[in-house]
């Protein structure tokens, strides 16, 4: 779309309902697309912002076995929590439905049957993937395997997130039910078929497809590299008892492909928000309208491809003009993973750090993976925060708004005269100036969606205002010249009715604050540029601090909270691993050939009492330990350092093989060796007596 279009119709990837919100998820399409359309809107333009809940498909029916509860419990429960999280943090949906509703259900079955009535689908039976102990096909999540792509074992049989393909489940190498771990039986069933290959030949494909050439290299390059390895046909319905029913004749038991309802919802949701009038149509059909995805790397195929091809092939529908795909944010060193816990949920950030989602906001922009993936790392956050929000944003309006108020009483003063101050001159116009580029350089990135440069940009003009206060230092120049002190701190406020103007698709909480501080709720976009947006003798409202400094303390409860997580992932993974072992082995050790009671006789085993113990330097699994006999000390070394702490061992009382030949180890001398009860899973116990007994006592 070369000119103006004239209205966006904005999408933000339906998230599927099973589970809280995450800044994975916020940074990857909600924030972005939110910023986007704060900026549209700014600028008056007609926008409708559309989002929704993704209530169907296998992820929701693996939450609910799970958690033991119905899938239709899973969604209601996390519509609500997702909806909620959103709005805490200011993303302004002009819509947020749900694909479980009516509404869906009817468009998306319309849909379906319009496809279906133009014959685009080819209905086929073929061989697909059966749990016989779960007695059930095994669709797109319910099955894991290798990826024959790029080797990456934990594959789906819809799509491997590593490499982005979109799979079919028989593509998947060593294949195994995700329901059973079972190895899956093929077992023929019918189903429809979008003729991808085919429709890829299309001249409305190959037109489509140039649309490309305009977007961010990693969707272009993803794309590219599919349609020239050739599109497959792909199933768009499924053997499952939760979703949309597919909408024909000898269907029964079907239900639509996820894929292929949730896009659709885009469309639903559109038509709920216009409340049953005909309005939604110019949003998607109406080719002046801009239609604009916000998703992540892992959807790029869904929304670039086969969706278009959807629309296209029912015929009423406008293609996308620009999907900008983030790539992956990573948290702390690892990637972001809801079972894992590994990641920073939206709901318990605001328990911490009450009222401050502008601050998450402004780290998860800064560090956007828009080009490649990226890192959140508290670190970070606390540096970022406290040295740009606070030290040069927040510093600077808090200085204006106070020497306002001290020197001014909060109204704005009357500039006589402009100064002739040959310095004071040319800090101005530096700061100008460099606001003016700023603020140029910040709208283009937004128009470009390059939202990172673009905040950058609003920090480098907020950068430029501090200077001009440093520059001119207004509070020691009051004692000299008011004038001139009158016209920096005119400047001053006017800079900040700009910042706050300038802020708004970033920090919207801030830009709402600022307004109110600055008692001119009504600034908007469209003066930005203008050179007095405030006028002498306003009054002023009253001064606050826009954002607080993040404490090192603040910082190490978030950093203890991920070590707990961790270390708890890492228990959970050694038990799992027993566990999977000991099923495995579930035979023990064999016993040991017979020996003569005179064998056993030569063994002196005795109590003992451990008096002290230590770490041995440089041996991870010994410790050296002073063990009292009775009739006399020994020192002992034991391999049991990773079962013991040293301190836990002391005054315990032991069993002793006090007979055994002494033997040298890491150059100590040991005398002696404590039994232990052992498995071969990870279990040590020490075998000591029940009750008390004094040292020494035989063990017979
Ligand atoms: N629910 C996938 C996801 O949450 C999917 C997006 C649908 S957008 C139409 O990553
Ligand atoms: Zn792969």
């Amino acid at each position: 779309m070369s000119k103006e279009p004239k209205r966006y119709l904005v999408t933000a990837a339906l998230p599927y309902a099973n589970g809280p919100v995450h800044i994975g998820h916020l940074a990857g399409c909600y924030l972005p697309a939110d910023i986007y359309v704060r900026y549209l809107k700014g600028q008056g333009k007609d926008v409708v912002f559309i989002c929704g809940s993704d209530e169907h498909g296998v992820p929701i029916t693996i939450k609910a076995k799970k958690e033991g509860i119905t899938p239709q419990q899973v969604v209601d429960k996390y519509d609500g929590i997702m909806k909620n999280a959103f709005k805490d943090f200011g993303i302004d949906f002009s819509y947020y439905g749900r694909t479980s509703s009516k509404t869906h259900h009817e468009t998306a079955q319309a849909f379906f049957k319009t496809l279906y009535d133009k014959s685009v689908f080819k209905e086929e039976t073929t061989q697909q993937y059966y749990d016989d102990e779960a007695k059930q096909f095994l669709a797109d999540r319910y099955i894991t395997g290798t990826c024959p792509r790029c080797g990456n074992a934990g594959a789906y049989g819809d799509q491997c997130e590593k490499c982005g393909t979109s799979l079919n489940p028989t593509d998947l190498i060593n294949p195994k039910s995700a329901l059973s771990g079972a190895v899956p039986v093929l077992k023929a069933t019918k189903n429809w078929f979008l003729p991808m290959g085919e429709i890829q030949q299309s001249e409305q494909f190959q037109n489509y497809i140039k649309r490309f050439d305009g977007w961010k290299s990693n969707i272009k390059g993803q794309c590219q590299s599919w349609l020239t390895e050739g599109l497959q046909s792909r199933a768009m319905t499924r053997d499952l008892n939760w979703g949309v029913p597919v909408p024909i004749e000898g269907a029964v038991g079907k239900v639509l492909y996820v894929w292929f309802d949730a896009p659709i919802g885009y469309i639903s949701a559109t038509k709920e928000y216009f409340n049953g009038s005909n309005e939604w149509q110019k949003y998607w059909q109406d080719d002046e309208t801009a239609l604009v995805h916000f998703i992540g790397k892992d959807n790029i195929v869904f929304h670039a491809i086969i969706f278009p091809m959807m629309l296209m092939t029912h015929g009423n529908y406008i293609l996308p003009t620009n999907i900008p795909a983030n790539e992956f944010l990573n948290l702390e060193g690892d990637k972001i993973s809801t079972s894992r816990n590994w990641a920073v949920w939206l709901h318990e950030y605001l328990v911490d750090f009450p009222d401050r989602q502008d601050e998450l906001r402004y780290v998860l922009t800064s560090i956007a993976p828009e080009t490649k993936d990226s890192e959140f790392t508290w670190k970070d956050y606390q540096t970022r925060v406290n040295s740009e929000l606070v030290s040069i944003f927040g510093n600077f309006v808090n200085r204006v708004m106070v020497l306002s108020d001290k020197y001014y009483q909060g109204v704005i003063p009357t500039v006589y005269q402009n100064t002739t101050d040959e310095k004071l001159i040319a800090a101005r116009t530096l700061c100008f100036d460099g606001i003016a580029k700023s603020l140029y350089n910040m709208r283009e990135n937004l128009d470009a969606v390059k939202l990172r440069d673009a905040q950058a940009e609003f920090i480098n003009a907020a950068r430029a205002g501090n200077k001009y206060l440093a520059d001119t230092e207004p509070w020691k120049l009051v004692k000299t010249d008011e004038e001139s002190v009158k016209a920096i701190m005119f400047d001053a406020l006017q800079i900040c009715a700009k910042l706050a103007i300038a802020a708004e698709p970033f920090l919207p909480h801030t830009s709402f604050t600022l307004k109110a501080m600055l008692n001119a709720p009504k600034l908007n976009w469209s003066s930005l540029f203008n050179e007095n947006l405030l006028t002498s003798a306003h009054q002023l409202g009253k001064p606050e601090i826009l954002y607080k400094q993040v404490e090192d303390e603040e910082i190490q409860i978030q950093l203890d909270r991920l070590q707990r997580i961790k270390t708890e992932n890492e228990n959970s993974q050694k038990q799992a691993a027993l566990t999977s072992e000991n099923s495995e082995t579930k035979q023990l050790q064999p016993v040991k050939a017979d020996i003569v009671y005179d064998d056993f006789d030569k063994i002196d085993l005795r109590v003992g009492k451990v008096l002290a113990a230590e770490r041995v330097p440089k041996a991870d699994k010994l410790l050296k330990l002073t063990v009292d006999l009775g009739f006399e000390q020994r020192t002992i070394l034991s391999g049991i350092a990773e079962y013991y702490q040293p301190e836990e061992l002391v005054g315990k009382l032991v069993t002793v093989v006090a007979n055994l030949a002494p033997r040298k180890i890491r150059g100590i001398e040991s005398q002696g060796m404590l039994l232990m009860a052992g498995n071969d899973f990870g279990k040590l116990y020490n075998v000591g007596p029940e009750k008390d007994i004094e040292p020494g006592s035989a063990v017979k």
